[in-house]
């Protein structure tokens, strides 16, 4: 047996490397002959071979005992999430994921599970227990809401005597086995040069498609995607664009849509647009697995679409949002029909997912109208002096608000979550400089740029049209 810390050139680590050695192998001896092999969750003699030593420290003195435990999960929960091993005992945990949706165990002496699907189960051998081990959950964003397990050892001198849990790692920037990944961040220079390089999202709304049933297939994929030129994140995405693809229709359509799974975790849909029954609709599913979601447009608006699946915020942050447009009945024709799409980003380690604390503290590193940050101030909309215009806005968050003004407009028409606050005809007198969203909250505006220039579009909440929430009409002659 090898210790891969030592220094086989040193005489002196080779004897104590011995020594520590044959003490493992005889506890492991002791330990195989004293557990009962007939008690249920008994782990199978093959994977008693697979120790790990990281757990073992000089001052404890292995007993020769085994503890085996039990662990579930419940919601965002290990269950249960403390476990007490006398110290020097061998500890063997039968892990069921017992969840609804896939997770892991990982523990930081590098024993871990894989993913489960719900249902699934396997046996971790931790080994002998000899110190706080903390343990967790490694899908992004789970550990941060709540699924760590604690395994306390016990009858031990020391801090670890009074058998105290240790707080999750309140940076929490962890990797897969829990070292520190710090988090990216970004600028505005960088961040606007990127999205000049990149091909902007047309933000014309698409007419409505014949027919009354509108079919589609939703395929999530996990990939990662360019925020700068050297910056890169995982995102996970309907049909490989974030925000997925906006669908439009009208009052009374029906729309049949087939989620398919291709990612490595689960996920799920919810379409604000449909008056469905969330539990067979929105549930989570398998990787590789398919769900039909069928619902009847009965009400106008721009309505929000997202992953369901906890936590939320991470699902929607990483990508999974989108829209569904449902015109009202009375809607006048324009010249130009734009939707935007408010987000925000808060950046993870590079090429990692999203920073689960910036998250949780609602402080995004960069927004962005249809998924890429300035994409509209590097690549202004064309439109003509005297056009009639109509955005369609959406807060797809996950968290934090909107305040959407053109600058060097009014807004003689604003409809917000199912109505008319001001209406240009036949309604004189007032206009309305903002929209303003809440998270999930959506409406349109309507205006006509009446000089040639540059009108600059914005959340004007500032500090937050300056991390990317901004773009510009380009009005000529
Ligand atoms: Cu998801």
């Amino acid at each position: 047996m090898k210790s891969p810390a030592s220094d086989t050139h040193s005489p002196l680590s080779r004897t104590a490397v011995a020594v520590m050695g044959l003490v493992t192998v005889l506890a492991l001896v002791v330990a195989v002959i004293l557990s009962n092999p007939g008690a249920p969750g008994a782990a199978s003699s093959s994977s008693m071979n697979q120790t790990h030593e990281a757990t073992a420290s000089a001052h404890v003195t292995p007993t020769g005992e085994t503890t085996r435990v039990t662990v579930g999960v419940d919601g965002m929960s290990f269950t249960p999430s403390r476990i007490e091993v006398p110290a020097g005992n061998s500890l063997i945990i039968t892990f069921t994921n017992t969840g609804d949706q896939r997770h892991d165990l990982v523990l930081e002496n590098a024993v871990e599970s894989g993913s489960l699907a719900p249902g699934e189960s396997t046996t971790l051998d931790v080994g002998i227990v000899s110190s706080h081990i903390e343990g967790w959950c490694s899908l992004p964003g789970h550990r941060q809401m709540g699924m760590v397990l604690n395994i306390i050892a016990t009858g031990i001198e020391g801090d670890n005597a009074n058998g105290e849990a240790k707080t999750s790692d309140s940076a929490g920037h962890t990797g897969h086995l829990g070292h520190a990944a710090s988090s990216s961040s970004v600028n505005t220079h960088d961040l606007l040069t990127h999205a000049k390089t990149r091909e902007p999202r047309d933000p014309t709304l698409s007419p409505i498609p014949n027919g009354d049933v509108h079919k589609y297939t939703f395929t999530i994929t996990e990939h990662t995607d360019k925020i700068t030129d050297t910056l890169t994140q995982e995102t996970w995405t309907f049909n490989e664009t974030s925000p997925g693809p906006t669908l439009h229709g009208k009052i009374g359509d029906t729309f049949r849509i087939t989620l398919v799974n291709k990612g490595t975790m689960s996920h799920s849909i919810d379409f604000h647009a449909g008056l469905v029954s969330p539990d067979a609709n929105m549930r989570s599913i398998e990787p590789g697995e398919t769900l039909t979601y069928e619902f009847v447009a009965h009400n106008a608006g721009i309505w929000l679409y997202h992953c369901g699946t906890p936590p939320m915020s991470m699902h929607i942050a990483n990508g999974m949002y989108g829209a569904v447009v449902i015109d009202p009945s009375d809607l006048d024709p324009v010249d130009h029909e734009y939707v935007m799409i408010a987000a925000e980003t808060y950046l993870g380690a590079n090429g990692e997912t999203a920073d689960a604390n910036k998250l949780a503290a609602m402080i995004p590193d960069a927004t962005a109208f249809n998924g890429i940050p300035f994409q509209y101030s590097a690549h202004p909309i064309n439109v003509k002096v005297g056009d009639r215009i109509r955005v369609w806005v959406l807060d797809a968050g996950p968290n934090l608000p909107i305040s959407f003004h053109v600058v060097g407009t009014q807004f003689d028409t604003v409809w917000r979550e199912g109505d008319y606050l001001i209406q240009e005809r036949g309604r004189g007198g007032g206009a309305a400089q903002v929209l303003s969203l809440q998270a999930a909250e959506g409406g349109f505006v309507e205006f006509t740029p009446l000089e040639a220039g540059h009108y600059p579009f914005v959340n004007h909440a500032m500090s937050l049209a300056e991390k990317g929430l901004r773009g510009v009409f380009n009005v000529t002659e």
